[in-house]
C-alpha cells in the first residue's frame, strides 16, 4: 500500500515535470538542477557562475530553502532575475513547485535557470523538476565514499563538480577511491576539480556550462 502511494506521488511528478520540460523546450531555456549536501558550496558555485557569465548569458535563479531567503539575498546583487521557494520542511523540490514559480520569469528573454535544490543528496534526486540535467556537487570535506552510497544522484548527474579541491590536504578524501566508485557508477560523466573560493578549475566549468547553453537550441 505504501509503496502504491509513493508511487502516485512520483506519476504526478513525473506529468508535472514533462510539462515544464516542454514548456522550456518551446521557449529554448535551458534548467539545471543542483544537488549536493548542505555547504558544499552550490550557492558559491552560483555567485561565482553568475559574476563571469551574466553579461554573457541571459540567466535566472530558483532558490529552493528550507526557510530563509539566505542564498537569495548573497545573489541579488547581480542584479539576475531570482525567485525562492520555501519547501517549509520539505527536503526537495518537485515539479508543481518549479511550474508556479515559472510565470515570475519572462522566459522569452532567458537562456538558463539555474535551481538551486534543497541540500540533501537522497529526495531532491527522486523528483524530476523538469530539469534540462542535473548537476551534482560534492566536497572534499564530506569524504569521498558519496558516489557508492548515493549512486542515484551520481548515475543521473551530467556533471559532477568536486568542489572544495584547495582544502584536500587537510581531509583524508582519497581521490582514486572516489574516482573508482564513480566509475562504477556512472564512467562517462564529465568530473571537474574546483575552487569556487580559491579559484582553481573555474574556467574548464564556465566553458562547460557555456557550450550546454550555446548548443540548446
Ligand atoms: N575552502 C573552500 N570553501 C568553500 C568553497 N566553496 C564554498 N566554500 C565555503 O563553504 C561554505 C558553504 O558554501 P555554500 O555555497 O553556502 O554551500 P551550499 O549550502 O551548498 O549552498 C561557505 O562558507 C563557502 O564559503 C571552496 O571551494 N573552498
Ligand atoms: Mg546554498
Amino acid at each position: 500500500m505504501e509503496i502504491k502511494i509513493r508511487k502516485n506521488v512520483l506519476d504526478r511528478n513525473k506529468n508535472k515535470a514533462n510539462e515544464v520540460r516542454a514548456l522550456l523546450k518551446e521557449k529554448n531555456v535551458l534548467m539545471v538542477n543542483m544537488i549536493s549536501s548542505p555547504g558544499a558550496g552550490k550557492t558559491t558555485l552560483l555567485e561565482k557562475t553568475l559574476e563571469n557569465l551574466k553579461d554573457r548569458f541571459k540567466i535566472a535563479v530558483i532558490e529552493g530553502d528550507i526557510t530563509t531567503d539566505r542564498d537569495a539575498q548573497r545573489l541579488k546583487g547581480h542584479g539576475v532575475p531570482i525567485v525562492v521557494i520555501n519547501t517549509e520542511g520539505g527536503c526537495h523540490l518537485d515539479s508543481h513547485s518549479i511550474s508556479k514559480v515559472l510565470p515570475e520569469f519572462n522566459l522569452d528573454k532567458l537562456d538558463i535557470i539555474f535551481v538551486e535544490n534543497v541540500g540533501n543528496l537522497v529526495c531532491p534526486s527522486h523528483f524530476d523538476l523538469g530539469e534540462s540535467f542535473k548537476l551534482a556537487l560534492v566536497s572534499t570535506t564530506e569524504g569521498d565514499d558519496k558516489p557508492i552510497k548515493y549512486p542515484m544522484l551520481f548515475r543521473e548527474a551530467k556533471v559532477i563538480l568536486l568542489n572544495k579541491i584547495d582544502l584536500i590536504e587537510y581531509t583524508n578524501f582519497n581521490k582514486s577511491s572516489f574516482k573508482v566508485d564513480l566509475n562504477n557508477v556512472n564512467g562517462k560523466v564529465p568530473l571537474m576539480e574546483i575552487s569556487c573560493t580559491k579559484n582553481i578549475g573555474m574556467s574548464q566549468w564556465y566553458t562547460w556550462i557555456s557550450n550546454q547553453i550555446i548548443s540548446k537550441s
